[in-house]
């Protein structure tokens, strides 16, 4: 009965070679080249095909150890996933500093130019579970641990730099508006249902930050090409005691990006994983993404000065008020090795400061320093969740904490307490008032009581300064967002609503919106707290648009070829691609590639129906005048020119390809944006001329509205 190798045949399976158990089973086992599988314990393993036994048809033993060591790991191999921010992606780097930050902060990492500090990086949708798409419409967090030699500190924050809600208590009622309704159980990773809206047409003070959602903030094209905000403003303090008042930035060295609306839509079908692909890919290629960290600085007569309270995490202070000072870079040079142990282990939590920078008293950072450490031990089951490598700082620790699930590591030695009477390194780790964690001696005095601050009573100023910062473009696509996420919403009261809201912002948005609805009564505006601020200036520095990259560096270009394609065309495009440091995709109708005009064959990167062109920032269509008719034929080879089109993609074509533009309906439409390439010269320029990334022109005539 004992099965043995000797029992099994060795048989040819395609290109590998293999042993067949007497069931037809395949065994790939040990020859000497590969370490031999064993069980947790470490013991070896001699068939991991079929479980023990009594009899060849008889039941299995319980006695199987293996099986049962297997089968029990597997089952428990899921931990709840993050209540918000579920689904996310990181990544390893570094941090760089420019020059020395010791006249306003005593942080470890800005004291030395040029110092690189190891972090890790997570990015994230905040509404949608683990396993929803990619572009889903919602805030992205943009979490930083920096392993500092004085201890872990974390910016967790967002890719928008205002927050829904002023005060912390009300987190738990906005995110509930926001995920699944809980009889239903849906919609997943939108907003766009009544539960979200009512609850923000309830809550002013979210109303700056819905025009943010309903920008294309929400929908950025990856990560590497959107900014990042610590959101709060926090305190540095020098070596002197002395506080400044800052708020972080990240600004993408590769310009900031996103796609339109109709595009995310497809994009979440043709890759739910687009983002976390994308930052995957460049990484591997060696185009390591880079960011700036960028410093707003500013005193307290500034904070008194300024129009809003600098505690108010509903607000920004534009960058024409307070300039931001880049202090550093960020590059991401390496994937994780393991998702789980990395990506989803990773623990972020805004108390994880190091000496030289602190909280202020925004109520919703306070909140939040309660928040992190609490959810991390529901999330990763144990108070010893620092012992796991993501987490643990790099530099030396000394603690007093001990045992618990999982520990790692415990103190050694008789001292686990202090004060002790143990003398030298037998006394264990004490305190140090010179070189310890101090916070700023800010003086605090008042009432008790459940209140908020008159100042964070403004709620329209800004949401109407955010709107009038924008292209009309981008204006444009707020209005659509709103109106298609109204559209979604069932109870008529709730649209009217958020459109008496958009009254305080902008009567013209509001009165698009109304007619995008076909209200038939346009609502009185809502009562506002505080009148809003006509007269704030427009922040350029707020538009996606304005601050678009300088080339096509980072991009991607799709490229439909087929059988007879011109050889000198491809070659030329795909120089100029790799000149300007982009990226260049073949798709083609079958997967297998297409043999070129001088016999050349090409290998596809994608068969046509699985590489639409939602999948490239801009695309060209190179067919030879033989091929052009059958392509034609083919529904996703006349989707990939029309959404292309529709998305105002820069579209470049061979001669022949013009048919395919014709079926596709669109041949009478073409503008500057479709550019025919017939040589190199031609392919050339094309190239140079994408950094533009989107024939913005166009769109009034495509756009659904
Ligand atoms: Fe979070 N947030 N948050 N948040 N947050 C979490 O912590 C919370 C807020 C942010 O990639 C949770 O480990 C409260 C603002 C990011 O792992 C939880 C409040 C900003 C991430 C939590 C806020 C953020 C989280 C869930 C209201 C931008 C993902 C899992 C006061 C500045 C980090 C976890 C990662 C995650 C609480 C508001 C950013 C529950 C109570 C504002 C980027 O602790």
């Amino acid at each position: 009965m004992a099965r043995s190798e000797q029992d099994m045949k060795p048989v040819d399976f395609a290109d590998q070679k293999v042993l067949r158990g007497t069931g037809g089973e395949v065994h790939q086992v040990a020859n000497g080249k590969r370490t031999s599988l064993t069980t947790a314990q470490g013991a070896p393993v001699s068939d991991d095909q079929n479980s023990l036994k009594a009899g060849r048809r008889g039941p299995t033993l319980l006695e199987d150890q293996h099986f049962r060591e297997k089968i029990f790991h597997f089952d428990h191999e899921r931990i709840p996933e993050r209540v918000v921010h579920a689904r996310g992606f990181g990544a390893h780097g570094y941090f760089e500093t420019y020059e020395s930050l010791s006249d306003i902060t005593a942080a470890d990492l800005f004291q030395r130019p040029g110092e690189k500090t190891d972090v890790f990086v997570r990015f994230s949708t905040v509404a949608g579970n683990k396993g929803s798409a990619d572009l889903a419409r919602d805030v992205r967090g943009f979490a930083v641990k920096f392993y500092t030699k004085e201890g872990n500190w974390d910016i967790v924050g967002n890719n928008i730099p205002v927050f829904f809600i002023q005060d912390a208590i009300k987190f738990p009622d906005l995110i509930h508006s926001a995920k699944q309704e809980p009889d239903r159980g849906f919609p997943q990773a939108q907003t766009a249902h009544d539960n979200f809206w009512d609850f923000i047409s309830l809550t002013p003070e979210s109303i700056n930050m819905a025009l943010w959602i309903m920008s294309d903030r929400t929908i950025p094209r990856s990560f590497r090409f959107m900014e990042g905000f610590g959101v709060h403003t926090f305190r540095f303090v020098n070596a002197e005691g002395k506080s400044t008042f800052v708020k972080f930035h990240w600004k993408p060295k590769q310009g900031m990006q996103s796609v339109v609306w109709n595009e995310a839509l497809k994009l979440n079908g043709a890759d739910p994983d687009f983002h976390r692909r994308d930052l995957w890919d460049a990484i591997k290629m060696g185009d390591y993404p880079e960011w700036e960290l960028g410093l707003q600085l500013f005193d307290e007569d500034f904070a008194e000065k300024f129009d809003f309270d600098v505690l108010d995490a509903t607000k920004i202070i534009p960058e024409e008020e307070v300039p931001v000072k880049p202090v550093g870079r960020m590059v991401l040079n390496r994937c994780v090795d393991n998702f789980f142990a990395e990506t989803e282990q990773v623990a972020f939590h805004t108390g994880n400061l190091v000496p030289g920078i602190d909280f202020t008293n925004d109520p919703l950072l306070q909140g939040r320093n309660f928040s992190y450490l609490d959810t991390q031990l529901s999330r990763l089951g144990s108070t010893n969740f620092t012992h796991l490598p993501v987490n643990a700082p790099r530099c030396p620790f000394h603690h007093f904490q001990q045992d618990g699930h999982m520990a790692f590591h415990n103190p050694v030695g008789r001292a686990n307490y202090e004060p002790n009477s143990w003398s030298g390194e037998e006394g264990g780790p004490p305190e140090d008032p010179k070189t310890g964690f101090a916070s700023h001696p800010e003086a605090v005095e008042g009432e008790k009581g459940r209140v908020r601050s008159e100042t964070f009573a403004d709620h329209y100023s800004q949401a109407r300064q955010f709107y009038l910062s924008q292209t009309d473009v981008e204006k444009g696509h707020i209005v659509s967002a709103f109106t298609f996420e109204l559209s979604k919403v069932e109870t008529p009261e709730i649209r009217a609503r958020i459109v008496a809201h958009l009254r305080n912002v902008d009567e013209e948005l509001a009165k698009k919106v109304a007619d995008g609805l076909r209200l038939k009564k346009m609502p009185e505006p809502i009562e506002a707290a505080m009148p809003t601020k006509m007269e704030l200036k427009a922040s350029p520095k707020l538009s996606i648009v304005l601050n678009g990259p300088e080339s096509f560096a980072g991009r991607k270009l799709g490229v439909l070829v087929t059988d007879g394609v011109d050889i000198d065309l491809v070659k030329a495009l795909k120089a100029a691609v790799e000149a300007e440091g982009a990226m260049i995709e073949f798709v083609a109708p079958m997967v297998g590639g297409v043999e070129a005009s001088d016999g050349t064959w090409i290998e596809a990167d994608e068969k046509i129906d699985g590489g639409p062109s939602v999948l490239y920032d801009a695309v060209a269509i190179l067919t030879s005048e033989d091929a052009v008719a059958a392509l034609a034929k083919l529904p996703p080879a006349k989707d990939f020119v029309s959404d292309a089109f529709v998305h105002c993609k820069f579209i470049g074509y061979s001669q022949a390809a013009k048919m395919l533009f014709e079926k596709a309906g669109i041949a009478s439409d073409m503008d500057a944006g479709c550019v025919t390439l017939s040589d190199a010269g031609e392919a050339k320029t094309f190239v140079k001329s994408l950094g533009k990334l989107r024939v913005w022109d166009r769109e009034p005539k495509v756009s659904a509205g």
